[in-house]
C-alpha cells in the first residue's frame, strides 16, 4: 500500500520543502470538506471539517465522538531535542530512507539558564555537543529541518514557519497544539506516535468530544490572552478537556492577536485537551504576511469560509458542542494560577487573601517571562511597557528577573525595538532562546534557592518541583506583563490596577496598564539557526563508541500470551501524577536519549502510598526499602513483572515518552489508574505496557502494599473488561474488574510487544 495523502501528494509536495501553501492545498480541502457534510448529514465545528479533510480513508459512518477511532493523515511533525531523541532512535529501527512527511527538529530544552544567553549557549554546545551531533546527523540523513540550540523554543517557530489554517499536525511535545493560534490542528504525542507517522503510516485518533468557548467583549487594562486561559483552566480543572478538542469563536476571538490565540491554545494542554483551535481570521492572516508568508495568506484568505466552522454551528453552538462555555473577555481579571497546579486559578483580586490564609511567601524572589506561553512580540512589549514606566521612576525588579525569548527572530526585533533594554534596564538577565527554567533547566542560586520561596512565571506549567527542581518553590503563572509587574514590587499580592509601588524616594507609582502592539512593522532580520533537510542517504547517524547520553535500541520482546500471574505492586501513586513525578525532567534531561541511564529517575518524584515517601519502594521478596528503579531492577533481574497503580488523571503533563519506555524497560506489566491523560495513556499502549483504570475507582484503596496482582488477559478485546484478582500478604485475595480504551489497532500494539513491532517496519509493504 503507498501512502495516501488525504490532500493528494500534488498540491502537498508544494509547501512540503518550503514555508508556503498553495491555493490548490485549499482547493481540494474545501472539495474534501464537501464530502463531509455528506458523511454528517449536518454542519460541522471547525475541528471536525479539518479532521475530515485528512482522514485516511473515509469512513463508512460519521465516527462517534469520544468513543470511535480514525485513521488520519497529518500534514507535518515537529519535535523537540528531548523527545526527538528517543522518536529518531525508533525511527532509525523503522527502516526508512526518509521521512514521509516534512518534519522539523528543535533544540531549546537542554539548554541550561545559568549565567545569560550567550554563555549558557556556549556551555550548552560544549555539554550536549553529541546529542546535537546525532540529532543533526540523523535529520540530515533522514530530510528533516534542523534547528540549532538558540535558534528558539519549537512552538514559537512553529508558529513563525510552519503552521498554516486548516492543516493537520502532530509534535512530540505537549504545547503542540500552540499552532492552534494560526488555525491549524496541532497534537502532541508521544514519540512513536510521530515515528508511524514519519514512516509512512496513518495516525490513529480517538475522535475527540467538542467543547466550544464563545468569547463576547475585548480585553482591557491588564488582562491578556493568557487570563483566558487561566480562568478556563479553574473552570475546567486540569482534566476536564480530557478526549476534547477545545474550538473557539465569536466576535471576542476576532480581538485577539493571532500570538494571543496560540498562548490560549498552548496551555489548552493544561486542561488535557487533545488540541485548541480558533478560525481563521485577519489576525491570522497578518501575522502569516509578517512573517513572510504571503502566498498561505492570500490562499488562506480566499479559502476563509473553510477555515471556520459553519454558520450553523455558530448560530446554536448548543446543538453542534457537548458543552459550550461563555466568556466576556471585557469581564475577565488578570490570573495567577498556582501554587503546583496550572489548574488552581486565582484571580488576582484574591491573591491578598490568598497569601494571608494559605501562608504562600508573599516575597517574590523570583520573576521569569518566556517560554513558549509567553514570549511572543506582543507580550515581550508589554512587559518592556511596564518596565519603562518603573526605569523612568529609577526603579529595578525587587526580584530576580529573567527573560527568555520564544524565538532569536523575537529576540532581534526586540532588541533592535529598544524593548530588550527596557527590560535589561530594570535588572532583567536575558537567557537564550530556549526552554529554559521552564523545564527545570536552571542552575538556580542566591534569593529563594533551595528554600520554601514564591516565584512568578510566565510560564504554563508549575507542578512541585518543575523549575528548579525543589518541590518546595512556590510557582504561580501569569502573563508576562503581570510578572513583570511583580517582579518590579517583589510581592505576590501586588495588584497593578489597585496597588502603587513604592519608589526609591518615598514616593508612589501607579502603574498604567501596558499599549497592545501585536507586531512589529517587520521582524528583524537574523540568523535564524536552521539546516533545510533534504533526505541523504550517504549520512552516517553519529553515535559516540561509549556514549552515556545515546543508546541505540533494542525492540521490546512480544507478548508471552500469558496472563499477568502474580505481579507484584511496585508503587501505588499518592494523589496527582504528572510525567514530571514519573519521569522527571532537570538534570535527568541530560539522559533523555538513554533508556538504561534515564530510568534510574523512574518514579523518582512520585509519592508512594504505601510508605508516604517520595521516589522510594519495598522490594515484596526481599523486604528492603530503596530507589523505585532499584527495586524494578531488582524485579527484572528476578524475570517477575510488576504493576504499577495511579490515582486520577494519571500522567498529565507532558508527552515524554520516556515514562511509558522507562517502565517498560525495567519490567512493568500493567498500569492500572482511576483515569489517564490522554497522550501518556497512548505512550504506554504503544510501548506494550497494558494500560487498564478501575472499573470501580473504589477498588484502587483495596490495593495494599504486598501485593500480587493476576489479570486474565484471555479475552483481551476492545470494549472487553479485564477480570483481575489481588493478592495480599497473608493469604487473602479480592477481586476486580478493570476497564481499557484499546482500539483493534492498540491491541495488535499489545501483541507484538510494541506499536512498533506491529506497524513501523515496512508500511510500504
Ligand atoms: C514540558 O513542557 O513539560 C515539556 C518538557 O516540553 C514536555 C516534553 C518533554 O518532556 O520533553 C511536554 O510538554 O511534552
Ligand atoms: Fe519548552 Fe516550557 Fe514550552 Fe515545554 S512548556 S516546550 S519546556 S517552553
Amino acid at each position: 500500500m503507498s501512502r495516501v495523502y488525504a490532500l493528494e501528494a500534488s498540491p502537498l509536495a508544494a509547501f512540503k520543502r518550503g514555508r508556503e501553501v498553495n491555493e490548490a492545498y485549499y482547493t481540494r480541502l474545501m472539495e474534501k470538506q464537501r464530502g463531509g457534510r455528506d458523511l454528517f448529514g449536518r454542519p460541522m465545528t471547525l475541528a471536525e471539517k479539518i479532521l475530515f479533510a485528512h482522514f485516511h480513508a473515509v469512513p463508512g459512518k460519521a465516527p462517534e465522538r469520544g468513543k470511535d477511532y480514525t485513521a488520519v493523515d497529518p500534514d507535518r511533525v515537529a519535535m523537540q531535542d528531548a523527545t526527538a531523541q528517543m522518536a529518531m532512535l525508533q525511527f532509525m529501527l523503522a527502516g526508512r530512507e526518509a521521512s514521509a512527511v516534512p518534519v522539523s527538529v528543535h533544540c531549546d530544552h537542554l539548554v541550561k539558564a545559568c549565567c545569560g544567553a550567550r554563555a549558557d549557549l556556549l556551555a550548552a554546545l560544549q555539554e550536549n555537543g553529541e546529542v546535537y551531533e546525532f540529532l543533526a546527523t540523523a535529520a540530515k540523513k533522514y530530510g528533516m529541518d534542523f534547528w540549532k540550540p538558540g535558534a528558539g523554543i519549537i512552538h514559537q517557530i512553529v508558529l513563525e514557519e510552519y503552521a498554516f489554517p486548516g492543516g493537520l499536525m502532530i509534535g512530540t511535545d505537549s504545547h503542540t497544539p500552540n499552532a492552534g493560534g494560526l488555525g491549524m490542528m496541532a497534537v502532541g504525542v508521544g514519540g512513536a506516535d510521530a515515528v508511524d507517522v514519519m514512516a509512512g503510516a496513518a495516525w490513529e485518533l480517538g475522535w475527540p468530544r467538542m467543547i466550544g468557548v464563545r468569547l463576547s467583549g475585548r480585553l482591557s487594562g491588564w488582562t491578556s490572552p493568557k487570563d483566558v486561559i487561566l480562568e478556563l483552566a479553574g473552570i475546567l480543572s486540569v482534566k476536564g478537556a480530557t478526549g476534547c478538542v477545545i474550538e473557539y469563536f465569536g466576535e471576542g476571538a476576532a480581538t485577539l492577536s493571532a500570538t494571543g490565540k496560540a498562548t490560549i491554545c498552548n496551555m489548552g494542554a493544561e486542561v488535557g485537551a487533545t488540541c485548541s483551535l480558533f478560525p481563521y481570521d485577519d489576525k491570522m492572516s497578518q501575522f502569516l504576511r509578517a512573517t513572510g508568508r504571503q502566498e498561505t495568506a492570500g490562499s488562506a484568505d480566499r479559502a476563509a469560509g473553510a477555515l471556520g466552522a459553519d454558520e450553523a454551528v455558530l448560530e446554536d453552538p448548543g446543538d453542534f458542542f457537548d458543552r459550550v462555555i461563555e466568556m466576556d473577555l471585557s469581564r475577565l481579571e488578570p490570573h495567577l494560577n498556582g501554587p503546583h497546579s496550572p489548574g488552581a486559578a486565582r484571580p488576582i483580586s484574591a491573591l491578598k487573601q490568598a497569601v494571608r490564609e494559605e501562608g504562600f511567601p508573599d516575597r517574590v524572589s523570583a520573576a521569569l517571562i518566556g517560554s513558549c506561553t509567553g514570549a511572543s512580540y506582543e507580550d515581550m512589549d508589554r512587559a518592556a511597557s511596564v518596565a519603562r514606566q518603573a526605569a523612568e521612576k529609577g526603579l529595578r525588579a525587587r526580584a530576580g528577573f529573567y527573560i527568555s525569548p520564544g524565538s532569536e527572530r523575537v529576540r532581534a526585533t526586540l532588541e533592535r525595538d529598544g524593548q530588550l533594554a527596557a527590560l535589561e534596564a530594570v535588572g532583567g538577565v536575558l537567557l537564550a532562546s530556549a526552554c529554559g527554567p521552564c523545564i527545570g533547566m536552571w542552575e538556580r542560586t542566591g534569593d529563594g534557592a533551595g528554600e520554601r520561596s514564591t516565584i512568578v512565571t510566565s510560564y504554563n506549567r508549575n507542578f512541585p518541583g518543575r523549575n528548579d527542581g525543589n518541590r518546595e518553590t512556590l510557582a504561580f503563572v501569569a502573563s508576562t506583563e503581570l510578572v513583570t509587574a511583580l517582579a518590579l514590587s517583589g510581592s505576590l499580592s501586588f495588584d497593578p490596577s489597585r496597588d502603587e509601588l513604592a519608589g526609591g524616594g518615598g514616593e508612589r507609582i501607579r502603574l498604567t496598564p501596558p499599549a497592545r502592539k501585536e507586531l512589529p512593522g517587520s521582524f528583524a532580520s537574523c540568523e535564524p539557526g536552521l539546516s533545510r533537510g533534504e533526505p541523504d542517504a550517504s549520512v552516517d547517524v553519529v553515535i559516540r563508541e561509549g556514549s552515556e547520553r545515546i543508546q541505540r535500541l533494542e525492540r521490546f520482546p512480544a507478548w508471552d500470551g500469558k496472563d499477568v500471574e502474580g505481579a507484584p505492586v511496585l508503587v501505588k501513586v499518592q494523589g496527582p501524577c504528572t510525567t514530571d513525578q514519573i519521569s522527571p525532567a532537570g538534570k535527568w534531561l541530560r539522559y533523555r536519549g538513554h533508556l538504561d541511564n534515564i530510568s534510574r529517575n523512574l518514579f523518582a518524584g512520585a509519592r508512594n502510598a504505601f510508605t508516604g515517601e517520595v521516589g522510594t519502594a519495598r522490594d515484596v521478596f526481599t523486604g528492603r526499602t530503596a530507589e523505585v528503579h532499584e527495586v524494578a531492577r531488582a524485579y527484572k533481574a528476578r524475570g517477575v513483572g510488576w504493576v504499577a497503580v495511579g490515582d486520577e488523571n494519571y500522567g498529565e503533563g507532558s508527552s515524554r515518552e520516556h515514562a511509558a519506555m522507562e517502565p517498560r524497560w525495567l519490567g512493568c506489566r500493567a498500569v492500572i489508574a482511576k483515569s489517564f491523560a490522554r497522550i501518556h495513556e497512548t505512550n504506554l499502549k504503544r510501548q506494550g505496557i497494558l494500560a487498564l483504570t478501575f472499573a470501580d475507582p473504589g477498588d484502587c484503596e483495596r490495593i495494599r502494599e504486598g501485593d500480587r496482582l493476576t489479570i486474565s488477559l484471555g479475552g483481551f478485546a476492545p470494549g472487553r473488561p479485564l477480570h483481575a484478582v489481588a493478592g495480599h500478604e497473608g493469604g487473602t485475595s479480592e477481586e476486580f474488574t478493570l476497564r481499557h480504551s484499546y482500539s483493534e489497532l492498540q491491541t495488535q500494539w499489545f501483541r507484538a510487544g510494541a506499536a512498533l513491532n506491529a506497524e513501523a517496519v515496512s508500511p510500504e509493504g
